[in-house]
């Protein structure tokens, strides 16, 4: 006897407690990334020829469009200086978003001071244009056993490079100030690759269900080191995955900062007003390779990388502001001068040696200190004590 005989016929019914949300209508992304930068002039054309205005239409204010121009030229010349310092042996590695400023720079100035920004390695950018001293922000990058910055203060997690663990944080993050009562919103970035991950769908469930205040970014930069999207995926776009949990997916093109500072805008004060969470797919593309130590011309094509090009953040946002008016050569010139001054500063001080504490290697391991980590710290103590009577030692023999 089968279990259908035993029990009649089977009628297939949620469980009462389980009510969806919405029609999954609403929650899908649109089919095309979502653009403000260039349409005025689309526009123009359009209407040369009698044809319609361009989809979306929102214009920015001036003065947004000004802070997003200078914020996007320093995080390129930020790029350029971390990426200098790998070959100078002051920086272990680096991963560049040189490609991905719009995304970067577009995410930090979304943010309120009193959200919360939880970062992947390749977020430095947003740290900086967040406000964070970017020696700091490069800490972990140089080697440090530290973070460099105090998150609390700056409301920054650490840049995580265990891929999406930084998701289920930042939804603990939100979902706590929710039930606080304290009227924020988190925003968690991770890349494509790291999407396929088990802790991406954990903090996605857990946010929806939860309706916590956060929100989503995936910079969708076309590769997981040297893996493919279309290895990584077999869904329509990676902004579709928000409807299986239940909160609205965006697509947004990731090169264009007005954009994804607008669609960001208005998925963070939609979680810090109770609206629940939003998945936010940034299309964008890494023009450089993984990090210093990855060569990209082994798995993709310089033609690739050329098209790319042709859609630059820093291009697209300068054209704008000069069809506005508002930006000239001098303004160009300037504004590369300050971003110079930016970088020199900044190599000045990453060339000062860093004096590590080597008893902090002990300190915060344990609550209390084990056997075996005393006895390393005798051993350290005993080596130091040598090196130190070697060199005076050393010094005396020279002075005589
Ligand atoms: C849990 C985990 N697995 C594997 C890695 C090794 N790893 C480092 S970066 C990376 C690719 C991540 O790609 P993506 O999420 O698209 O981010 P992107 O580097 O493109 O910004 C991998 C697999 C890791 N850091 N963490
Ligand atoms: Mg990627």
């Amino acid at each position: 006897m089968t279990v259908l005989e035993q029990h009649g016929a089977y009628t297939p019914a949620p469980p009462p407690s389980w009510r969806p949300r919405t029609d999954p209508e609403p929650l899908l992304p649109d089919a095309v990334p979502y653009r403000v930068l260039g349409l005025g002039a689309m526009d123009a054309r359009a209407a040369e020829q009698g044809g319609r205005p361009a989809r979306g239409g929102a214009r920015p204010d001036d003065e947004l469009l000004r802070r997003l121009h200078t914020a996007v030229v320093h995080g390129r010349r930020f790029n350029e200086q971390a990426t200098a310092l790998t070959k100078q042996g002051r920086l272990a590695v680096y991963p560049s978003s040189r490609g991905q400023e719009a995304c970067q720079v577009g995410a930090a100035l979304a943010l309120r001071e009193e959200d919360w920004l939880f970062p992947s390695y390749r977020d430095t950018l947003a740290a900086v244009a967040r406000g964070l001293d970017p020696v700091e922000v490069l800490s972990l990058l140089r080697g440090d056993w530290h973070h460099g910055y105090d998150s609390r203060a700056t409301r920054v997690a650490p840049l995580c490079t265990p891929l999406a663990t930084q998701l289920p944080h930042a939804v603990g993050l939100a979902h706590a100030a929710r039930l606080k009562g304290d009227r924020l919103a988190a925003l968690a970035l991770v890349g494509d690759g790291g999407t396929s991950e088990g802790d991406f769908h954990e903090a996605l469930n857990f946010a929806a269900v939860w309706q916590a205040p956060v929100v989503f970014l995936v910079q969708n930069n076309g590769f997981a080191i040297s893996v493919p999207l279309d290895k990584q995926t077999a869904a329509p776009s990676l902004a579709h995955k928000a409807v299986g949990y239940g909160m609205p997916g965006r697509l947004v093109d990731g090169n264009d900062a007005a954009a994804v500072h607008e669609v960001l805008s208005g998925a963070l004060e939609h979680a810090r007003a109770g609206g629940g969470p939003t998945l936010v797919e940034a299309v964008t593309y890494r023009l450089e390779a993984h990090t210093n130590a990855d060569d990209a011309t082994r798995y993709r094509a310089d033609a690739e990388v050329e098209t790319w090009r042709a859609h630059d953040p820093v291009t697209l946002l300068e054209r704008e502001l000069r069809e506005r008016g508002l930006l000239d050569d001098r303004a160009v010139r300037e504004a590369e001068e300050a971003a110079d001054r930016q970088a020199a500063a900044l190599r000045d001080r990453m060339n000062e040696d860093p004096r590590p504490d080597p008893w902090e290697l002990f300190g915060h391991v344990y609550a209390g200190q084990t056997a075996q980590l005393r006895q390393q710290e005798d051993q350290l103590r005993a080596e130091l004590a040598a090196e130190e009577s070697a060199g005076r030692a050393g010094a005396g023999k020279e002075t005589r």
